[in-house]
């Protein structure tokens, strides 16, 4: 007799990062180990989202270059181009026009709770841009165009995972079904990384003060100098505590890296200084990033191959994405 073969398909992950910097050590903990580790037992689909990054004035050719870089890092932190579809997003129309269908159907009040919204504005008083406001938006369309079941995000995207949410269930409702309702994929350590100059703001690469954040590419020697100079506190003790926040980040990085529990690092480093234990943090984040830095090196030098890679993955997003989208088309009244 013959055994049918049951093959039941990959569930699908989406996400994407802007590339408005040097990557952080906030953006590895947070959300690109989490790519890495999803890409063997999900349909992943990742992709520079360079379109977010316009809603802070950038200098073109550092824009330019921080695309490319990117890129390039994601595939030195072992993401697979071959096996997922990793693209940049200004290649791919549809995410642009997605958002136009999204947002007029999207509430003016409802972009107003957003807390990206209100901190960057308020860290950019002089380019406070519709783009900006509308950007959980493009997100959305981001996200809806893949219909993923999970996106791998840090902490600080909650709520842009939320809206991103409510306007697909209230886009399905009015038009019928067309968008998937993703789950945010938060991990339970490193979601949320903070500053190393003030452990009550997160570590963010478009931090004006460098030794705020560790930089995935900054050398042993770097990184070593910005843990050696993380604001702590006076009590010289290692352990997590909520009135301790700038230690707690560091267990907190020290753990995630070492894979080991905050309280094996408490006890490891019991009766020990703040030096000493700053020192172990900065060589084990370090010794970590060595290998993807090394083949970064390798990768940014051929911007050849490079480009083969991106057009090669926008191909692939762009037949996923435009099905989704003149489905979304169809469904508004659309004549296509
Ligand atoms: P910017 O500082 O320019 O706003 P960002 O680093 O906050 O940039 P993205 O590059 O888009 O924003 O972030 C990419 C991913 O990294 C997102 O999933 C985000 O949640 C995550 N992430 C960013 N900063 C941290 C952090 N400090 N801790 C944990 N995750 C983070
Ligand atoms: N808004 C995110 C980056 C981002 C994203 C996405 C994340 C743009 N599009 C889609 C997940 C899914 C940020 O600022 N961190």
């Amino acid at each position: 007799m013959c055994q049918e073969n049951i093959i039941t398909p990959k569930k699908k992950v989406l996400s994407c990062i802007q590339p408005s910097g040097m990557l952080t050590l906030g953006n590895y903990l947070g959300a690109l180990k989490n790519w890495v580790a999803m890409q063997d037992e999900f349909e992943c689909t990742f992709a520079v989202a360079d379109l977010h990054a316009i809603t802070v004035r950038q200098d073109p050719a550092a824009l330019r270059s921080q695309i490319y870089s990117t890129y390039a890092l994601l595939l030195a932190l072992g993401i697979d181009p071959e096996k997922n579809t990793v693209f940049i997003q200004s290649h791919v129309p549809e995410h642009a026009n997605l958002s136009w269908l999204l947002s007029c159907n999207t509430q003016f009040g409802e972009m107003s709770r957003m807390t990206q919204f209100k901190d960057k504005s308020a860290k950019h008083p002089e380019n406070v841009n519709v783009g900006l406001f509308s950007y959980p938006v493009l997100m959305a369309a981001d996200i809806l165009l893949y219909k993923p079941d999970f996106v791998p995000v840090g902490a600080d995207q909650k709520q842009h995972l939320e809206i991103a949410r409510d306007i697909a269930t209230r886009f399905n409702n009015i038009y019928g079904d067309v968008f998937t309702i993703p789950e945010p994929y938060i991990p339970k350590a490193g979601a949320r990384i903070m500053s190393l100059q003030d452990p009550n703001k997160k570590m963010s690469k478009s931090d004006d003060n460098p030794n705020a954040w560790v930089a995935i590419l900054d050398d042993k020697d770097t990184i070593i100098r910005k843990f050696k100079r993380a604001v702590t506190d006076s009590e010289a003790c290692v352990r997590m505590s909520e009135d301790k926040p700038g230690i707690s980040n560091l267990i907190t990085i020290y753990s995630t890296v070492t894979s080991k529990t905050v309280a094996e690092v408490e006890k490891e480093f019991e009766g020990k200084g703040y030096g000493d234990f700053k020192m172990a943090v900065g060589e084990a984040v370090a010794d970590t990033l060595a290998p993807v830095k090394q083949r970064y090196d390798e990768i940014i030098k051929d911007k050849k191959a490079l480009e083969a890679l991106y057009r090669e993955g926008a191909r692939k997003a762009e037949k996923v994405a435009c099905k989704t989208y003149f489905k979304a088309m169809k469904k508004v009244g659309f004549v296509i």
